[in-house]
């Protein structure tokens, strides 16, 4: 693939010494625990409407992985997208603008929560069906493979999404051809209301891998440090020579499926959630930094008050930002190609 001009493009991780890595970790993850918790709160007060799927519990995924990619990478995801996006360093106004569906948007405001998008950061969505861009990861690997560049593609998914027919026939492909592709599985345990043991077969999901013969592993997905070591082993791997990897990343999500349902719910109890509270990924990483004298609360409350700075500046922005008008709904549906 001829080499995209990426010059100017942030690289969401560059530090130098491990401190200072440590440092751009916390600061990736609590910038996205802050943006949606005040996207909880716009949505309540009807700022942000349609589906909105918040990500928040499982930040050590996004920031892990995305923390070891080139900024001419490509990644591509579900609808529980905007903590990714952040992690790739898309602008928290654009995010933001995007949720209140308005023109400065990262599209325009005509795809919302479930879609964010970024043709310069190689972020290719944001995708509402379950499953239904596994495939399309695989025909980037294959573009990425045909055109001879070494650039990888991450594709993120749930765990309900390994139950889909396009999850086995793209990772066939992907190893049959060897396409630098890392399939991210975020196991969250549930798929919506439903448990994953009531629905796979297999509980250790990564050993779906094997029928492939993908190398695969499972990942603590609440320390941000396991999951970037895992995440560095595959892309590296995929750099090298094409070989696709399988990750199990197993996490937890903290609120409900989306935002219109109970934190808690039916279907797991108050005293899981307690459980899996106690393992913040946040906390968790904030807590070793301590330990090792990498940072101190002030620094913290310093970070968290910059952070909640540019998230209320994204609020403004987002509020300030028109509407399309009307007649734009009919631009953009199909691409105009030169032949
Ligand atoms: C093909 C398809 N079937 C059903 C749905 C409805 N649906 C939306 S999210 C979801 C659960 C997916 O769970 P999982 O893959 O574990 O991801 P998570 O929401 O936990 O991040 C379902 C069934 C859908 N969007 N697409
Ligand atoms: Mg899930």
């Amino acid at each position: 693939m001829p080499p995209k001009k990426k010059s100017d493009l942030p690289v969401p991780v560059k530090a130098e010494t491990s401190a200072a890595l440590h440092r751009e970790l916390l600061y990736s993850m609590l910038l996205q625990r802050r943006f949606e918790e005040r996207c909880a709160e716009m949505y309540a007060i009807g700022r942000i409407g349609g589906f909105c799927h918040l990500y928040i519990g499982q930040e050590a995924v996004s920031t892990g992985i995305i923390s070891q990619l080139r900024p001419d990478d490509y990644i591509i995801t579900t609808y529980r997208d905007h903590g990714q996006a952040l992690a790739r360093g898309m602008s928290p106004r654009a995010v933001m603008a995007e949720l209140f569906g308005r023109q400065d948007g990262c599209a325009k405001g005509k795809g919302g929560s479930m879609h964010m998008f970024d043709k310069q950061l190689g972020f290719l969505g944001g995708h509402g069906i379950v499953g239904g861009h596994i495939p399309i990861a695989a025909g980037v690997g294959f573009a990425i493979r045909y055109r001879g560049g070494d650039q990888v593609i991450v594709c993120f998914m749930g765990e309900a999404a390994v139950n889909n027919g396009a999850f086995h026939e793209a990772l066939n492909m992907a190893a049959l051809w060897k396409l630098p592709c890392l399939f991210v599985i975020e196991n969250n345990r549930y798929g919506m209301g439903t448990a994953l043991e009531r629905a796979s077969a297999i509980h250790d999901i990564y050993k779906r891998g094997a029928s492939y013969d993908m190398p695969r592993d499972v990942v603590d997905g609440q320390d941000v440090l396991a999951v970037r070591q895992a995440a560095g082993e595959a892309i590296a791997r995929a750099r090298q020579d094409g070989t696709p990897t399988l990750l199990e990343i197993r996490t937890y999500r903290f609120m409900g499926h989306s935002m219109s349902d109970a934190v808690s719910g039916t279907y797991r109890t108050k005293e899981e959630l307690e459980q899996y509270l106690k393992r913040d990924p946040i906390a968790l990483h904030r807590q070793r930094m301590e330990d090792a004298g990498e940072i101190t609360a002030a620094d913290i409350a310093a970070m968290d008050d910059q952070i909640k700075q540019l998230v209320q500046d994204s609020i403004d922005f987002a509020e300030a930002s028109p509407e399309l008008p009307l007649e734009a709904l009919l631009e953009d549906v199909l691409v105009e190609t030169a032949s």
